[in-house]
């Protein structure tokens, strides 16, 4: 009985510390010298809205500064979601997020929902200027 208890506490712990490892939470992991906040605290310097229907976003490329960009996603026809890969951006329609980009690059944006038959041609591209 006591070795038992003692084994399910000690898996408790290990998975704990996995979780703690991967950063936890929907984003996933971001890059260094991004970081995400959900909560929407950080003043933004500039805000984004990502528009999406069946099967393309509004824009090819999105362009904005480093520092706090505040990310604003709609879905205006069919069921999209947008991912941002090594940046840790998700986001479904509606949903709001703060990301602040301590350095330029480019990357790119893709539809994180199966929405049908065009789903594998949305993508767009983010570039982070100085
Ligand atoms: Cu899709």
């Amino acid at each position: 009985m006591r070795t038992r208890n003692f084994a399910v506490m000690a898996a408790a712990v290990v998975l704990a510390g996995l979780l703690a490892a991967c950063g936890g939470g929907k984003n996933g992991g971001s890059a260094p010298g991004i970081v995400i906040d959900e909560s929407n605290q950080t003043k933004a310097d500039s805000v984004i809205e990502v528009k999406a229907k069946n099967f393309e976003f509004d824009q090819t490329e999105y362009r904005v500064k480093t520092g706090a960009v505040k990310f604003h996603f709609v879905s205006e026809e069919g069921v999209h979601g947008i991912r941002i890969p090594k940046t840790g951006i998700e986001l479904r329609d509606g949903q709001t997020v703060t990301v602040t980009f301590e350095n330029p690059g480019e990357y790119e944006i893709v539809c994180n929902i199966p929405c049908g038959t065009g789903h594998s041609k949305m993508f767009a591209k983010l570039i982070v200027e100085a």
